[in-house]
């Protein structure tokens, strides 16, 4: 993988998520800030949903962004037609394909399905839009029925077809052989779309669906987050030039401001803890050379990282790193001396920084008064 294409859904499956409530101007500031952040797509919800969902939808495709906008709408021609009304660049259609979906949803067989979603596709086209076709339910849709079905709208035009994992039950495994084996029938780009029932969302396509935090139906889809990380390992050029991953912190800030949440103590990239380093054989590793113990440098994210010193596991690398912050000069010998200080604190009650500063601190003073 050297390059993909991100379609945000902060705006679309993030309001499915329990707390939202995004209103207009909340959208906006989230859709800007994706923008500049530097996704390609941003998704929004369905016009169709509601009066202020249409409304809304209209005002974001006409700030002017950079990113193409996108509307999420079911396969039939009534939300069709009201999406391009809504003055959209791209439909994601979406119908499912799964029995579960067919009985106890809509009710359709897959030839009604293919019909139908031909004629859609075909008045998108006629109003140039970009599209979008995918299943619901993909893993659990029998594969015979969707490769065909896939083969048929990607025949008739689409720019991508798209798998869901919509219960969030697909190993890697199983989305490495659903992709490879739609990779032999279509021509055109690969979308993934990934449930974190069971903790598996990262991993993926050409074009991949995320939510800053991961917020969604349920548990949510792919956190943004999560996924830069993966990809700035994966293919670091494409990722490093072509998103503003400084902005990742406050783009997170503010989505979890808006939905009032909390960003996660084990957050990858930004959770408080993600570039802390403790025990004393890892810090002084990285001490020496951060990529001993780090796959993620924190800079690329405009973060930095912090070796604690506040515990009985620490070592004295790490202390003397820490007095040399504060200006404390001692020798190898003082600093392992006051490192056995704090251990034996360390060993009594739990201690914050300031309580390792001050002790450092004091045994400098000492040091200078004898
Ligand atoms: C849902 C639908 C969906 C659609 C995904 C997609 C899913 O909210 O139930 O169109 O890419 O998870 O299947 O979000
Ligand atoms: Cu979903």
């Amino acid at each position: 993988v050297n390059s993909y294409k991100i379609i945000e859904s902060t705006l679309r499956e993030g309001e499915q998520f329990a707390n939202s409530f995004f209103d207009t101007e909340t959208k906006v500031k989230i859709a800007k800030a994706l923008d500049s952040f530097g996704v390609d797509y941003i998704e929004l919800t369905n016009p169709c949903s509601s009066e202020q969902s249409f409304q809304d939808c209209k005002t974001i495709s006409n700030l002017g962004l950079k990113a193409k906008i996108l509307t999420h709408v079911r396969c039939h021609m009534g939300d069709a037609k009201r999406a391009v009304e809504a003055g959209v660049d791209g439909v994601d259609l979406v119908i499912g394909t799964s029995r579960y979906l067919r009985e106890y949803s809509h009710g359709k067989s897959m030839e009604m399905i293919q019909k139908t979603a031909l004629e859609v596709i075909s008045y998108l086209q006629s109003q140039n839009v970009e599209i979008r076709f995918s299943s619901e339910d993909s893993f659990r849709s029998d594969l015979v029925d969707i490769l065909s079905l896939y083969k048929a709208v990607d025949r008739a035009g689409v720019h991508r077809v798209g798998i869901a994992d919509t219960v969030g039950g697909a190993t890697p495994r199983m989305t490495y052989d659903v992709v490879r084996t739609l990779r032999g029938v279509v021509g055109c780009d690969i979308e993934c779309h990934f449930h974190d029932d069971t903790g598996c969302s990262v991993a993926g396509a050409t074009h991949v669906d995320t939510s800053v935090l991961g917020i969604g139906e349920r548990n949510g889809i792919t956190p943004l987050g999560a996924f830069m990380a993966r990809m700035v390992v994966t293919a670091p050029e494409y990722t490093k030039s072509k998103y503003n991953l400084k902005e990742l912190k406050a783009l997170e800030t503010l989505v979890a401001d808006a939905v009032e949440i909390n960003i996660p103590f084990n957050n990858p990239v930004t959770g408080f803890c993600a570039f802390t380093h403790k025990a004393g054989i890892h810090a002084k590793a990285i001490l020496a050379n951060p990529s001993t113990y780090e796959i993620l440098d924190p800079e690329v994210f405009g973060l930095s990282r912090y070796v604690s010193i506040n515990s009985r596991i620490t070592g004295w690398n790490a202390v003397r790193s820490r007095a040399e912050q504060l200006g404390l000069s001692m020798t190898d010998e003082q600093v392992k001396e006051v490192t056995a200080k704090i251990k034996q604190m360390a060993d009594i009650r739990p201690l914050a920084i300031d309580d390792t500063d001050s002790i450092l601190r004091s045994f400098h003073l000492e040091l200078q008064q004898s």
